[in-house]
């Protein structure tokens, strides 16, 4: 059996409850290797059950080797109704986070014969620490991005439209093997860059923009996300290199503080303080960062408000801002490793100049 679900039995004994439906679809696939989109696990000290449809039985039997794949005719949870009483699971566990309202009714009804008890984050707090075939991939998925950066800098020219360069760059990443976007892509241009999350628009590129692109790939399941600020045209002007220069400033402070031990809280606080010294803690809104894995945003939180403590093969993203509401917006972002001693980045495009091109 997989070192994942070790683990995991582990922290089901812990949580005192006999058994497990996993029903969160990236736990399921995190746990199994099953890619389908539709499956549930159960899991106990001696069982490790996919409970999956016809549509993707022969598909689990070669993805999810470790576990015993049965079929759904009607609905998983009768189908656990009918696995659950030949076990010795009489209190069971499911993820309260990943079960819909109705679903939860359902399960009331149908799984009568047990005790259900609502948990969260289990594995989502397995998945913070990366072992390095993770990292492996992750590292793979921000390299994509960074190759193919230098190949989208050559198409930032006044004139284009930033719809069209987004829908370039994401099919020249699906062409160079991208699985799928982690999510959707940003790309806003002159005073839309002051949009944290500006979707591209019809607004075309002028000569003096800010362009801020935030992207991300997935590669076997994992993400990448990846952020940089651009001007067009030769000649930035002078809050425009400020900015540039503070937001750079405060992205590598908290770089520097990471490492296993350090309090990602500390990290967020490090990063603020930065911008705040220099008048712009007005103008940075979001967290610092995020976990990154098989989904884009995951545990640990790199936040005021987190409470976690980094530990050494946590993949995190470090991603201020500073966003001047009608002038425009810069935003740098990589992606980092916690290692013992340090961060590792995995982000290899450069960062030190506002780049104009
Ligand atoms: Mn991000």
């Amino acid at each position: 059996m997989s070192e994942r679900v070790r683990r995991l039995r582990q922290l089901i004994d812990e949580s005192q409850v006999d058994c497990l439906l996993v029903t969160g679809r990236e736990n399921v696939r995190y746990l199994s290797g099953f890619t389908g989109s539709s499956g549930t696990l159960l899991i106990g000290a001696a069982v490790a059950q996919l409970l999956t449809d016809a549509r993707y039985t022969t598909q689990a039997r070669s993805e999810a080797p470790g576990f015993e794949i049965v079929n759904v005719e009607n609905s998983w949870v009768e189908l656990a109704a009918e696995l659950l009483p030949d076990r010795t699971c009489r209190v069971v566990g499911f993820e309260s986070e990943h079960v819909t309202h109705q679903q939860f009714l359902r399960m009331q009804e149908t799984l009568s014969m047990v005790e259900l008890k609502p948990l969260k984050n289990l594995v989502e707090g397995l998945r913070q620490v990366k072992d390095e075939e993770e990292v492996r991939e992750i590292r793979w998925a921000v390299g994509l991005v960074d190759r193919a950066f230098s190949w989208f800098l050559d198409r930032v020219q006044p004139g284009r439209k930033e719809r069209d360069l987004a829908l370039e760059l994401e099919f020249h990443l699906r062409r160079q093997g991208a699985e799928e976007m982690a999510f959707d892509t940003i790309l806003a241009s002159g005073a839309r860059s002051a949009l944290p999350h500006g979707r591209p628009s019809d607004k075309v590129l002028e000569a003096g923009d800010l362009v801020l692109l935030d992207c991300g790939v997935v590669h076997k399941g994992y993400c990448s996300d990846f952020s940089r600020t651009v001007l067009v045209g030769s000649d930035p002007e002078p809050w425009q290199n400020e900015i540039y220069r503070v937001v750079l400033a405060a992205q590598e402070a908290g770089i520097g503080m990471i490492r296993a031990g350090a309090k990602a809280a500390d990290v967020d606080a490090r990063v603020r303080a930065v911008i705040e010294e220099h008048g712009f803690g007005d103008y940075f809104g979001h967290s610092t960062g995020h976990g990154l894995g098989v989904q884009v945003h995951e545990a640990p939180r790199m936040s005021r408000f987190s409470e976690e403590t980094l530990q050494a093969g946590m993949v995190v993203t470090v991603e201020p801002g500073i966003y001047l509401p009608d002038h425009g917006g810069v935003r740098i972002e990589d992606v980092v490793v916690v290692r013992e001693d340090g961060a590792e980045v995995l982000t290899g495009t450069p960062k030190d100049r506002l780049l104009c091109v």
